[in-house]
């Protein structure tokens, strides 16, 4: 789309440390990061931040701490690092997220859903900013409902639709509705494709449209949540509209987590696996989801394996 043609164009141009779209920034003297625990005594000199974290090429994203950790410790042993002792957690002051540094990597959880997700993402963009991190690429690796694939499916997001089956990201700000588009750079959902799927993993991984929602249960359309107002079938409805939207899976960040990428000019995509197949049904019980929860790490390893050759 035109939108999405201008975004990729504007990544190509923009410089290679990210710039805030907030001026307010400029007349504070210090900041604090105040869920990571990260102070910035300077804004103005923040050369202590750039050398604990100036190296940081990719922003690895995700729901859990546990998951997070799990993350470092793969990514550390991909790096050829012989180390069993767990990796710290740099925000474990701040009692919210964890946040975990290798090398060139750090690895956060976000929380379920948009509202934890963006309140780390707003900081996490002021981190690299301050860092003065080059061409930082942001990414998100998760679980979710799929739509018409089978489980355990690898879905790495195209366009991000909301609640409302638009393809944008709609918030709250000084009392209006404030709406932003939410698309994910066709660059980076190609070079995951490119460098992350393999012939003989025997998963498939497909790029789709997502759907990022706000709540797990009625807002997924599902009948099991503590609320339901319609019926199985106005559910079926809904999951198939969804479906004739190109979307091939359901999770609760996309739409967020693209506009806000987006609206930055910074690289960010989000690799989701399907835990079910929604049109089987509702409940999230498969036996296999430790084994498809490492499946997006794979992908996720190669293609950042590969961009470091680079
Ligand atoms: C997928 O899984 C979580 C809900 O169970 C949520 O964070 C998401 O997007
Ligand atoms: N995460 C979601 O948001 N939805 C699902 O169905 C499964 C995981």
């Amino acid at each position: 789309s035109h939108s999405s043609s201008r975004h990729v164009q504007l990544l190509r141009t923009m410089s290679q440390i990210i710039q805030l779209k907030n001026h307010h920034l400029d007349g504070m003297s210090t900041d604090f990061l105040y869920h990571l625990a990260i102070n910035v005594v300077d804004t103005k000199d923040t050369r202590d931040i750039q050398s604990q974290f100036g190296d940081v090429r990719f922003i690895l994203t995700g729901g859990t701490s546990t998951r997070m950790l799990e993350l470092a410790k793969y990514v550390r042993k991909l790096f050829g690092v012989e180390d069993t002792s767990d990796p710290v957690d740099l925000c474990k002051k701040g009692h919210r997220y964890a946040m975990y540094k290798v090398g060139p990597v750090i690895c956060v959880s976000h929380g379920v859903g948009s509202s934890t997700f963006s309140v780390v993402l707003h900081e996490l963009l002021k981190l690299v900013h301050y860092a003065k991190c080059k061409d930082p690429v942001f990414l998100r690796i998760g679980t979710c409902g799929g739509i018409g694939v089978p489980p355990g499916t690898v879905v790495v997001t195209k366009n991000a639709f909301n609640g409302l089956l638009r393809n944008e990201h709609e918030i709250a700000i000084l009392g209006e509705r404030v709406v932003r588009p939410a698309q994910f750079p066709e660059s980076v959902i190609k070079d995951i494709l490119a460098y992350g799927a393999r012939d003989d993993d025997g998963f498939q991984i497909i790029s789709a449209n997502t759907m990022g929602t706000d709540c797990f249960y009625e807002g997924q359309g599902r009948t099991d949540g503590a609320i339901c107002e319609y019926s199985a079938e106005d559910k079926m409805k809904f999951l198939q509209k969804c479906h004739d939207l190109g979307i091939r899976n359901i999770e609760m960040e996309a739409s967020m987590f693209a506009s806000v990428t987006q609206k930055i000019g910074v690289k960010a995509g989000d690799i989701c696996v399907t835990l079910l197949n929604r049109l089987d049904g509702d409940q999230v019980d498969s036996e296999k989801k430790e084994e498809y929860e490492h499946r997006p790490f794979l992908v996720l390893g190669r293609y950042i394996q590969e961009l470091l050759k680079k």
